[in-house]
């Protein structure tokens, strides 16, 4: 039986458009579902937008549509992304389809039946004309008056329904001591457990100053918080709270989630508010909430005012002049996965692509096929297990950083994943450097050792050539074709087996990678 594995990214406003950040969080998620496929996994990777909220409402009527209307224009523009950046999500949720819709509903009655939800009276310090709510320390600062309107603020109570997270203060501390891994990497959990010691306080779930969202059953008036109807995307789209569903028949299987990949700054939610809700519901947790850093854009943070995000335009230029699997190579081994962030330069992007991707793997490739062109009419060689004078355990070698690989992706660590692979590749340039059989080959008598060594080489970037796949599909399936490989058997761990290789396989030579000119300061 396979092994069920369950992937989510956030859920993206609608009321944004994508930038790297959004690409960058599905890019590396796909990067992972594609391996844990290979391996033979059976992959559920979802994605989707989040569509409800006072700021949608607001960015809608200013623009004269309706909020539906700017959130169908906006939730297309994100899945075009998918096919632009050929990330392949097995579902694309929407906060409006009508079966989330619905199902956030009967979740909110569950947590509303067994008293986890409950109507209470918030007061406070409220700007009329503002329709918003002063913290008592801001109100003071403004001295009771509104910055905006010039009005006195007024004291008023609303009534809203609140979620009792205070009552899993101690069910939380004691996931986080007994389950250390549901929060990555280490600095952020302990970030959150930090702030968690400090007292929780409930919630408020539902809002009464705008209209689009999800009412709460049986108080149209109310509707229900945006966080609260986006947290719940991850189990709707299994259809688990509609058990009579074809969703739920397909796929309930699918929870708890191995990996809910998001941004630092939305970790609180993600650490430990949905964690209450699901032991409110009863429902297991996820295996982890991995909480990757920032891209900052030349050094600078990026933001909606400086202006200065990476946009779609940009990532399309870089893809027209290096390549999709490229930008996938970048953002995978040289994004923010960890506790820093990470700088998006054209300079290095150029540097890490003519380095890695030029001079080593696409090198390594063409000079191999080039010599078993030349020196073995460009049949796959045989390997007669002569003493080549450079001692390398291939076998064992290659298993090795197959392990490493596999065991890296599996703990989302993509870049040691990748690095095993390149490991392998780089050793194939000096095992190449080291045995010289473009200079053996002057001997007719050597004509075995140079097909031995060569056996070698092209056997060594097939494996790594497997362990890159999810990284760079396009590029691997060029070689695939190239060196007449077949199709990924979705086994990995197999296919990457020593000696696979078959010797009299056609080996035409490949250009993997262009030279790019160097970008001008
Ligand atoms: O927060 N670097 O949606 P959102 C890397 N709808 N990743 C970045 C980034 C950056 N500079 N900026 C954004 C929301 N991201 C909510 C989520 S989930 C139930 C609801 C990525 O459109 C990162 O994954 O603001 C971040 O968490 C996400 O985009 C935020 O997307």
């Amino acid at each position: 039986m396979p092994n069920n594995r369950y992937i989510t990214t956030p859920i993206y406003y609608v009321n944004d458009r994508p930038h790297i950040g959004h690409v960058y969080t599905t890019t590396v998620c796909d990067v992972w579902a594609r391996f844990m496929r290979l391996l033979g996994d059976d992959v559920f990777f979802l994605t989707g937008t989040d569509e409800h909220g006072q700021k949608v409402e607001q960015s809608a009527e200013a623009r004269g549509v309706t909020p539906l209307e700017l959130a169908d224009e906006n939730s297309a523009e994100f899945r075009r992304i998918m096919g632009m950046f050929d990330l392949t999500n097995d579902e694309f949720i929407r906060t409006t389809d009508s079966r989330h819709e619905s199902q956030v509903q009967s979740l909110v009655q569950r947590l509303m039946d067994s008293g986890d939800v409950y109507l209470g009276t918030f007061e406070g310090w409220y700007d009329a004309g503002q329709e918003e709510y002063y913290t008592e320390t801001k109100a003071r600062d403004v001295d009771y008056v509104s910055p905006i309107s010039g009005k006195p603020l007024e004291r008023a109570t609303e009534e809203n329904y609140y979620f009792r997270l205070s009552a899993y203060q101690d069910r939380l501390e004691a996931m986080f001591e007994s389950h250390p891994g549901i929060v990555r990497p280490e600095a952020r959990r302990n970030e959150v457990l930090g702030r968690l010691r400090e007292g929780l306080l409930d919630v408020p779930i539902s809002r009464t100053n705008f209209a689009w969202g999800i009412g709460v059953p049986g108080a149209g008036e109310h509707v229900i918080y945006v966080w609260i109807d986006a947290l719940f995307n991850y189990i709707t789209a299994l259809g688990l709270a509609d058990p009579e569903s074809d969703w739920y028949a397909a796929r309930n299987g699918y929870w708890p989630a191995t990996v809910q990949v998001i941004g630092k700054e939305i970790l609180w939610f993600h650490a430990v508010i949905w964690p209450a809700l699901l032991m409110a519901l009863e429902l297991p947790l996820p295996g982890c909430v991995y909480a990757h850093s920032f891209w900052i854009s030349e050094g600078q943070k990026m933001s909606k005012s400086m202006g200065n995000f990476i946009d779609l335009e940009q990532l399309q230029e870089y893809m027209q002049t290096y390549g999709r699997d490229s930008l996938r190579y970048f953002l995978a081994t040289q994004g923010p996965l960890g506790a820093t962030d990470a700088d998006f330069s054209r300079s290095q992007f150029h540097e890490t692509y003519t380095t890695d991707l030029v001079n080593t793997l696409g090198n390594c490739a063409s000079r191999t096929s080039a010599m078993i062109g030349k020196y073995c009419d460009g049949e796959c060689p045989v390997d007669s297990g002569d003493a080549v004078g450079a001692d390398v355990d291939w076998a064992r070698f290659t298993a090795e950083q197959v392990e490493i690989a596999a065991d890296s992706m599996e703990a989302f660590d993509l870049a040691r994943s990748i690095g095993a692979a390149m490991t392998i590749v780089r050793k194939v340039d000096a095992f190449i450097n080291d045995t010289e059989p473009f200079k053996l080959a002057k001997d007719p008598d050597a004509a075995g050792t140079v097909g031995s060594i060569l056996y070698r080489c092209a056997e060594a970037i097939r494996i790594a050539a497997c362990l890159l796949e999810s990284t760079m599909p396009d590029r691997i399936a060029t070689l695939r074709t190239a060196w007449n490989l077949g199709e990924s058997t979705a086994d990995l761990r197999s296919e990457c087996v020593w000696g696979r290789l078959a010797p009299g396989t056609s080996i035409a030579k490949v250009a993997l990678f262009p030279r790019v000119d160097a970008p001008e300061e």
